[in-house]
């Protein structure tokens, strides 16, 4: 059977930018996009609007065009799920079981469904976090991405499935914007750069996060889905790591370029959030499996950032 892929969630940050590289490599219609919301962009087709936790639609729209593997983005994220708690919990798990079970069932082949950095709480060593260590997270978005790991991990030994997985860390882009999550500040301050804006920031100068470029995490991801299977010995979730930095040492490296630029501190809620995740994260194990690399750094990322942002 030829490839075709579903993305789920295709509105969203990381699925705007993962329909446009997956129709690069694979064509225009091997790849459906699928959100909740109606597109309204025809360069978006082919589209399908989907609510990921209406089972029989799911099942329709995955028979009708001959799916083969399904990429899930569909999620609340770290500070939504905080102010949403039942909801996060119902989508987050929901939507994955509809999707396992498709390929339990043998209607699909390969699933694709991220975990975060979330997935680690106050307890786990911070620096370098291992691939396997203490997981006590403190939020609800990171007690449904550990159950999700979880799960996926139960489908793969028990049912055979080949579901693949990243935890992502921070994504930073400049063609999407991030929705409802904590690292959310890291996009957010490159439109004040560019505005001239005083920028806000909703966490302590000093709280170091791990970081990606979007176009690191989208080969991530697509390199993860075309690894040989046998590659693939992790089916949790695969630690990957971009770059790490604080509040403070990313306004730096803008007023290299924008001197003027102002920075206050205003933690809020998400301090707490932030405060229980690693600052940075061992992905030696995705390196070795599949060979996974980053190419970006903080310097690389915020020159694209500041040339590209448009406001
Ligand atoms: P996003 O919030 O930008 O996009 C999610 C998309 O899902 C939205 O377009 C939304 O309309 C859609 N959606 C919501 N409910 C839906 C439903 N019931 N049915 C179908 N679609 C629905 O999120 P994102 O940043 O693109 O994240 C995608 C995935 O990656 C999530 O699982 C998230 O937890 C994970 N992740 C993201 C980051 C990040 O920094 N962006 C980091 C770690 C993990
Ligand atoms: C969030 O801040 O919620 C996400 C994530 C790290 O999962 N960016």
């Amino acid at each position: 059977m030829s490839k075709k892929i579903l993305v789920v969630g295709s509105s969203g940050q990381i699925g705007t930018e993962l329909v446009i590289e997956l129709r690069n490599r694979f064509g225009r219609d091997a790849v459906i996009a699928s959100d909740i919301r109606s597109s309204g962009d025809p360069m978006v087709e082919p589209f399908e609007q989907l609510d990921i936790m209406n089972g029989d639609q799911l099942n329709k729209i995955v028979k009708q065009h001959g799916i083969t593997e399904v990429y899930l983005l569909a999620a609340l994220l770290s500070a939504t799920a905080e102010q949403k708690p039942q909801l996060a919990w119902d989508l987050n798990m929901q939507g994955l079981f509809n999707v396992l079970n498709l390929a339990k069932d043998g209607v699909i082949e390969k699933v694709f469904w991220p975990s975060s950095i979330a997935v680690f709480g106050p307890s786990t060593p911070k620096i370098n976090t291992p691939q396997v260590t203490i997981m006590e997270p403190t939020t609800v978005y990171g007690i449904s991405k550990l159950a999700g790991e979880r799960w996926c991990d139960y489908y793969a030994r028990k049912y055979d499935v080949d579901v693949r997985s990243l935890r992502y860390p921070g994504l930073i882009s400049y063609k999407s914007l991030p929705g409802g999550g904590t690292t959310d500040y890291a996009v957010d301050i490159f439109y004040s750069a560019k505005k001239r804006e005083k920028f806000t920031c909703f966490l302590k100068k000093d709280t170091a996060l791990p970081m990606m470029y979007m176009e690191d995490a989208i080969r991530a991801t697509i390199d993860l889905m075309e690894a040989p299977k046998e590659n693939v010995l992790i089916r949790s979730s695969y630690n990957i790591a971009g770059m790490t930095f604080t509040p403070e040492e990313i306004y730096a490296v803008i007023i290299n370029s924008v001197p003027d630029f102002e920075i206050e501190y205003k933690p809020d809620f998400r301090q707490e959030i932030a405060s229980s995740w690693p600052a940075s994260i061992d992905d030696s194990r995705a390196s070795k499996d599949w060979g996974w690399q980053a190419k970006h750094d903080l310097n690389s990322l915020a020159q694209i950032m500041l040339d590209n942002v448009s406001v």
